[in-house]
């Protein structure tokens, strides 16, 4: 094992931490024991020395004065944010005196962890921590915030989370970025399109708002929020209709063909037309740019999966490449997550042998209602990796629910963050440039190692060191809780089921860093699918109660003036750096980007300040009227801090806890909200 942290000065290979799909390569430059600089390496041969900007300001929250040095405990009311410093002796020895009790009580389902990969590190993320609630037996959550219903519907058509090689994109002769904002979320994806466009390549951007990728597109189309599967249905209709399928293609790998023919046969461009807002034209003008051009490549983004329609949106457009048989050139398919080709031992890492018997499930989304209507109450919930105050939907009952009396909470950050503020006992937590961990991107196919360069920042614990301090003290006496990192690797890479992992071993990334996995193209080849070919039609779909052919569903009407799309921006990444006063200045404002035609209607004109609402909550945001977004849609970007605009900037206070068509999945972007122009301007601006 190497030992950076005693190098005072000195470059370091390491890895972005975030959730992020690019996954860079980084140099931090270390100057007397302290980090004073972030490059991009530039032997990385994915990321190639390039970063983003808010990673290259990554020292600005390392650094943070903010930052959590030694445990806290509460001494006020819950959520007024007054807390003591306290000994992590107190703080353990206080953490399970009071969880044993509980589960003598109540039985340890009514402890919940709440986690998700604010840091992508696999031991901090689902290794330690995933084997200590095991053992421990609390509820399980269901991890569902982020890409759930779209892979599902991904995975119905494709049999797994399998796409193209990123890197092979250089080759795509047509980009679609549909509902992705890579500019701002996969800007490497982006370097790799602007080298196919440099070859001839055109570039196409489906979304609901003209963002940063729509104004790079060659050809922006917007469309209606949640229509995205008629748009496909209606380019599968011209592309039957115009003979431009690769019927042999079609014979070979896929089933259900004859079904969609007839299928989408409905879906005509005059109908489409009336559902997306896209003129009749377009759609037929789109499909056949797409079925001329063999080497085509969609880019699936998250954004299109974040309603109700997800899972079934995600789904069809992911059987267009294989009307097309674009898979079988260079550069041709699509990538929604590449996650199943380096699928690690998950067994091995999180242990759920180690369980004793089953327990309850709970949707990460519906936190609000698992903490104030269960008939079997959480009393105690443990949150680390996440900040739900602020990130989960329907944010104002999940903070109600935060503010039980007889919830026991306690968070493990870097920050104070919102969700702290209502800890009963808060744990201050390394960053990841002070662990050892394992990186596995849901990108490209290269599998990295971070090492520790700094030292623990004050007196804060990685996760994997909390969840063996926590074992130890609930008296968990099995091996599994005394692994090293390095032993902890070892598992996760020993992976018989997954042959592109061969030859990548602990011993190779202490060496390397980073070494890529050896993926083979998915055609020809057998998928994971029941049938072992893609599914136009699929059968598993059909005993699950869902449409066994790609089909559209129009969205639920909650009755409210405008659709409401709360994005991500660029300078954040979801709500880390929401915090770092660095990154808020470089975003400025939390905004609502809407139509002029509908901000003449309420009088409201470019800066005003207007209040958004429905029955959920209200928000408090700078008006920006433009030509961005169609009438009747209002985007805002970006999960501002609580300090933002009085704290008025809650976005998530109006966003629906309805599951998704697929796996329980967010529909962050399917709510309704009424907008007005208020006369007075918010408290405080960032
Ligand atoms: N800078 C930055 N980078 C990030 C993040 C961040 O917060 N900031 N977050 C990270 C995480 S966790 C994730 S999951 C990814 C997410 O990144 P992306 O995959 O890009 O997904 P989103 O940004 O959620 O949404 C993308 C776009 O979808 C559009 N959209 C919304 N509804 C629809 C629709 O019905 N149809 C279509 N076609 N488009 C729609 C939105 O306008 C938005 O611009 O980014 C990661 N990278
Ligand atoms: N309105 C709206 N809401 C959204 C979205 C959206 O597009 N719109 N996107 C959703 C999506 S896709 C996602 S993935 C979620 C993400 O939401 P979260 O999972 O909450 O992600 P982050 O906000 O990045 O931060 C997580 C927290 O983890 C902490 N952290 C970082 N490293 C470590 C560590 O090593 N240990 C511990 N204990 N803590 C650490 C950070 O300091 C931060 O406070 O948000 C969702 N919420
Ligand atoms: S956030 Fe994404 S683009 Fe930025 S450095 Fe990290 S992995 Fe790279
Ligand atoms: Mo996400």
């Amino acid at each position: 094992m190497n030992n950076y942290i005693k190098e005072e000065t000195g470059v370091f290979k390491s890895v972005c931490p975030l959730d992020c799909p690019d996954q860079c390569g980084l140099l931090l430059h270390k100057e007397d024991g302290r980090i004073v600089r972030v490059d991009g390496d530039p032997e990385h041969p994915v990321t190639r020395g390039a970063i983003c900007n808010k990673v290259r300001n990554m020292t600005e929250r390392i650094y943070d004065a903010k930052r959590l040095r030694t445990p806290l405990k509460r001494v006020g009311p819950k959520g007024a944010g007054l807390f003591e410093p306290i000994g992590w002796d107190e703080a353990i020895g206080t953490i399970t005196a009071h969880w044993k009790e509980l589960i003598a009580d109540k039985g340890a389902e009514a402890i919940l962890p709440y986690s998700f990969y604010g840091n992508m590190g696999r031991l901090g993320t689902e290794g330690m921590d995933r084997r200590f609630f095991n053992k421990l037996g609390s509820s399980r959550l269901l991890y569902t915030i982020c890409q759930i219903a779209g892979t599902e519907g991904y995975k119905a058509t494709m049999g797994g989370s399998v796409g193209i090689d990123p890197e092979d994109t250089v080759h795509s002769q047509l980009i679609i970025m549909w509902g992705i904002n890579a500019v701002s979320t996969n800007m490497h994806q982006i370097m790799l399109a602007e080298k196919a466009r440099k070859n001839g390549a055109k570039i196409i951007a489906i979304d609901v708002h003209h963002n940063r990728t729509g104004k790079w597109a060659d050809w922006f189309i917007p469309l209606r929020p949640g229509t995205d599967a008629a748009l496909a249905l209606g380019m599968m209709h011209v592309l039957f209709a115009e003979a431009m399928v690769d019927e042999a293609f079609l014979e070979a790998y896929t089933i259900g063909s004859e079904e969609l023919r007839e299928h989408v046969k409905a879906y005509d461009p005059v109908t489409v037309a009336g559902i997306t807002g896209v003129p009749a034209d377009d759609i037929c003008k789109l499909a056949r740019i797409y079925g001329s051009t063999p080497a085509s490549f969609i880019r699936i983004g998250n954004g299109l999966q974040h309603h109700d329609n997800g899972g079934m949106a995600i789904r069809t457009v992911s059987c267009l490449p294989a009307l097309t048989g674009a898979w079988q050139h260079k550069g041709g398919g699509a990538i929604k997550s590449n996650s199943g080709h380096v699928q690690h031992n998950t067994r091995a890492l999180q242990r759920p042998d180690l369980r004793e018997r089953p327990t309850r499930q709970i949707n990460m989304n519906l936190l609000g209602s698992a903490l104030l209507e269960l008939e079997q109450p959480i009393h105690s919930l443990f949150v680390y990796n996440c900040n739900p105050a602020l990130v989960a939907p329907n944010a104002n009952k999940v903070r109600e629910g935060l503010l039980r009396e007889d919830l026991f909470t306690v968070v493990h950050d870097l920050f104070l963050t919102e969700t702290a503020m209502y800890a009963d006992i808060v744990l201050p937590a390394t960053s990841s440039f002070e662990n050892t961990d394992l990186y596995l991107s849901y990108w490209h196919h290269v599998v990295q190692i971070q090492e520790p360069v700094i030292a623990p920042y004050g007196e804060s614990k990685s996760n994997v060191e909390l969840f063996r301090l926590l074992a130890r003290s609930m008296g968990f006496a099995e091996e599994a809780f005394r692994d090293t990192e390095a032993d902890m690797i070892r598992q996760t890479l020993d992976n018989e089921s997954n042959p592109n992992l061969e030859g990548i071993t602990y011993e190779v990334l202490a060496d390397e860093k980073f070494r890529k996995a050896s993926v083979k193209p998915l055609f020809p080849g057998r998928l994971a699918t029941p049938s072992g070919r893609i599914e136009l039609y699929s059968s598993s779909l059909k005993t699950r109660g869902l449409p066994p052919l790609p089909t559209y569903i129009p969205l639920p009407d909650e009755g409210a003036m405008f659709r409401f799309i709360p994005a991500p921006n660029h300078n954040f990444l979801n709500s880390t750096f929401s915090n770092n006063d660095k990154h808020v200045r470089m975003e400025k404002q939390p905004k609502l980007i809407m139509n002029k035609e509908d901000a003449a209607r309420l009088g409201i004109t470019d800066g005003d300040y207007v209040r958004v609402w429905n029955s959920r909550g209200a928000c408090e945001l700078a008006a920006s009227v433009g030509a961005d977004v169609l009438p009747g849609v209002v985007v805002s970007q970006g999960l501002w801090a609580d300090d933002a605009n009085g704290g008025k900037a809650l976005v998530n206070s109006l966003t629906p806890d309805r599951e998704a068509d697929m796996g329980g999945g967010a529909t962050f972007f399917s709510g309704q909200v009424n907008v007005e122009r208020l006369d007075r301007q918010p408290e405080r601006t960032a």
